[in-house]
C-alpha cells in the first residue's frame, strides 16, 4: 500500500528512514527515455567484472555516474534438480539455477559478454538478451557447443528491466527447460532508493507425468506445443518462495520486486494477495502506474514494482490465473515482520482456509515422501504428513477437529461410516460422494467433491491421519492401497487425476 500521498516532510516527521521516492508526473518527459539519449560516449575507467546474483536476490545498485565498460561472464549448466517435492528435473540453467543469473548495469554500459558451455552438456546455447541493440539479441554471436566459450559486446541503450533467453533450436524447449533471467539497465540517475529489493520470475513447465507425479519427470514436447502447462513456478520450484525459502521485509521498508515471466508460453497476472502496488513500471519500461491490484507480465517481458509494508503477516505472490496459484504451483510468499498495525489492518495471520496446505508447513510432508521413497515411512510420518494436508483440504468442510458441522458436512472424528471400510473411504476422497448416508445415526444428503488433486501418497496419509486421530483407530492407509482403488474405481467426468 501507499505512502507516496504523505508529504516528505510528513514523512520525515514520522521518521520514515528513506527517502519519500520521487514520482514522474506523467507530463514530466523523462531524462532516460529513447536509445538516442542513451549513448554516453565511450566507457570510461577500468573494466568492472558485473556481480550476479541468483533469485531472489538482486545486485547492489551499479552507483555510477559515469558509463564503463562491464564483463559479465555467465555459464551455462544443464543439471537435475528438484521442481516440486519428489519429483526432479532435468533444467537448463544460465548459472546453475532457474531463473537465470541477475545482471545489473547502467544505460550507457558496453557489456562484454562471456557465454561458457559446460563441457559436460549436451546441448548447444546461446543468449539473446532483449536489452541489445541488434540482431538477435547477441544470439547469433553467443551460439556455444558444449565445452566452448563465446564473446560478445554490446552498448546498453535503453533503461529498464529486460528478459534474456535462450535461443537455440528448438527455442521453446530451451526456454521451457529454464533458459531465462533478467538484466536491469538502470536509468543514469538509478532508479528510486528502496528498503529491499527481490527478483521473482515465473515459468511455465511441461512434465510427461502430472502434477506432482514423483521422479524424474522428461520434458514433454507435446504438452509443451498445446501450451498446457503441468507446472507454473516462480523460481523454478514449488518450493523457491515459500516458508524458509519466502521473501522478507519489516514493516515501515519499501519493497521492490523485478518480475520477469520466461514463459514460454503464459503471460502473467501477478498478484500479491493483500497488497496493492503503489507503483507499477509496466512491461519494465520507464514510466509509472500507480495504485495496481493485478499486472501482466507477458511471456518474455517484465515488470518492477514497489510498495510500501505497512501491516505484519504473509502476503502471497501468485499468478492470479489461479488454478496456476493452486494447483500448478505459482506461488510465493512475502513475510513480513514487526509491529501490528491494528488501525490498518484487525487481522490476524493468513487464513489457512485460503491458503489450503500451502499455509501448513511443508516439513512433514517433504519427510514422509523422503521416507517413501527410500522405503522406510513410517505410521507416526504419515500422521504427521496427513495432518498438514488436512489443513485446508478437508478441513474447509470437515472441521480442523473432524467434527464436521451438523446436518451439512458428516463428522470423521468417531465417524462409523469411514472407519466401517477402509477402501470405501479411499473411493471418497478419490471419487467425492454425492446422495443419502447416514453418519452416527445422522442423515446426511449433499455433494463431496473429488479431491481429485491429490496424488496416492497424499490420500494415504490424509487417510492416516483422519483413521488414526479424534478417537479414532485404525491400521496405516498405504500409496498402494490407493493406487488399488483408482485403478479399479470408476471416476466420476472431470475428476481423472
Ligand atoms: C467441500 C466440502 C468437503 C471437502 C473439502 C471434503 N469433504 Fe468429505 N464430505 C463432504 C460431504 C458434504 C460429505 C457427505 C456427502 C453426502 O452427503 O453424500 C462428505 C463425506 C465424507 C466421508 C464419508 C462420511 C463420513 O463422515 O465418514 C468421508 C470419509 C470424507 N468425507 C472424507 C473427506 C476427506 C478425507 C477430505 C479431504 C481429503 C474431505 N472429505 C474433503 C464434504 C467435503
Ligand atoms: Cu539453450
Amino acid at each position: 500500500m501507499s505512502r507516496y500521498f504523505f508529504t516528505p516532510l510528513l514523512a520525515l516527521a514520522l521518521g520514515c528512514g528513506a527517502p519519500a521516492p520521487t514520482a514522474l508526473a506523467p507530463t514530466e518527459a523523462p531524462t532516460t527515455g529513447g536509445s538516442k539519449a542513451g549513448d554516453f560516449g565511450p566507457p570510461v575507467g577500468e573494466p568492472i567484472q558485473a556481480e550476479l546474483t541468483n533469485a531472489p536476490n538482486v545486485p547492489a545498485p551499479t552507483n555510477r555516474t559515469a558509463p564503463a565498460k562491464v564483463v559479465v561472464e555467465l555459464e551455462v549448466v544443464e543439471k537435475v534438480m528438484p521442481i516440486s517435492e519428489g519429483v526432479d528435473y532435468t533444467f537448463w540453467t544460465f548459472g546453475g539455477e532457474v531463473p537465470g543469473k541477475f545482471i545489473r548495469i547502467r544505460q550507457g554500459d558496453t557489456v562484454e559478454f562471456h557465454l561458457q558451455n559446460h563441457p559436460d552438456n549436451k546441448m548447444p546455447h546461446n543468449i539473446d538478451l532483449h536489452a541489445v541493440t541488434g540482431p538477435g539479441g547477441g544470439a547469433a554471436s553467443s551460439f556455444t557447443a558444449p565445452g566452448h566459450a563465446s564473446q560478445f559486446s554490446f552498448k546498453a541503450l535503453n533503461a529498464g528491466l529486460y528478459v534474456y533467453h535462450c535461443a537455440t533450436a528448438p527455442v521453446g524447449m530451451h526456454i521451457a527447460n529454464g533458459m531465462y533471467g533478467l538484466i536491469l539497465v538502470e536509468p543514469p540517475e538509478g532508479l528510486p532508493k528502496v528498503d529491499r529489493e527481490y527478483y521473482v520470475m515465473q515459468g511455465d513447465f511441461y512434465t510427461v507425468g502430472k502434477y506432482r507425479e514423483k521422479g524424474l519427470q522428461p520434458f514433454d514436447m507435446q504438452k509443451a506445443i498445446e501450451e498446457n502447462a503441468t507446472y507454473v513456478l516462480f523460481n523454478g520450484s514449488e518450493g523457491a518462495l515459500v516458508g524458509d525459502n519466502a521473501i522478507t521485509a519489516e514493516v515501515g521498508e519499501t519493497v521492490r520486486l523485478y518480475v520477469g515471466n520466461g514463459g514460454p508460453n503464459l503471460v502473467s497476472s501477478f498478484h500479491v494477495i493483500g497488497e496493492i502496488f503503489d507503483k507499477v513500471y509496466t512491461e519494465g519500461g520507464t514510466f509509472a502506474q500507480e495504485n495496481v491490484q493485478t499486472t501482466l507480465v507477458p511471456a518474455g517481458g517484465a515488470t518492477m514494482l514497489e510498495f510500501y509494508v505497512e501491516a505484519p503477516g504473509t502476503y502471497i505472490l501468485v499468478d492470479h490465473s489461479i488454478f496456476r496459484a493452486f494447483n500448478k504451483g505459482a506461488l510465493g510468499m512475502l513475510k513480513v515482520d514487526g509491529d501490528d498495525a491494528l488501525d490498518i489492518y484487525s487481522g490476524k495471520e493468513v487464513d489457512s482456509v485460503y491458503l489450503a496446505d500451502k499455509a501448513a508447513s511443508s516439513a512433514p510432508i517433504a519427510e514422509a515422501s523422503a521416507a517413501a521413497a527410500a522405503g522406510s515411512l513410517t505410521k507416526a510420518q504419515q500422521i504427521e504428513a496427513g495432518k498438514a494436508l488436512f489443513a485446508g483440504t478437508c478441513s474447509t468442510c470437515h472441521q480442523a477437529d473432524g467434527t464436521g458441522v451438523k446436518g451439512v458436512f458428516p463428522p470423521l472424528a468417531g465417524s462409523d461410516y469411514l472407519m466401517a471400510d477402509g477402501k470405501r473411504s479411499i473411493g471418497i476422497v478419490l471419487n467425492g460422494l454425492s446422495g443419502p448416508v447416514k453418519v452416527n445415526g445422522e442423515d446426511y444428503n449433499s455433494v463431496m467433491p473429488p479431491m481429485s488433486q491429490l496424488n496416492d501418497d497424499e490420500v494415504a496419509n490424509i487417510l492416516t491421519y483422519v483413521t488414526n486421530s479424534w478417537g479414532n483407530e485404525g491400521a496405516a492407509i498405504s500409496a498402494s492401497d490407493v493406487a488399488g482403488v483408482r485403478a479399479t474405481s470408476k471416476a466420476p467426468a472431470g475428476a481423472a487425476h
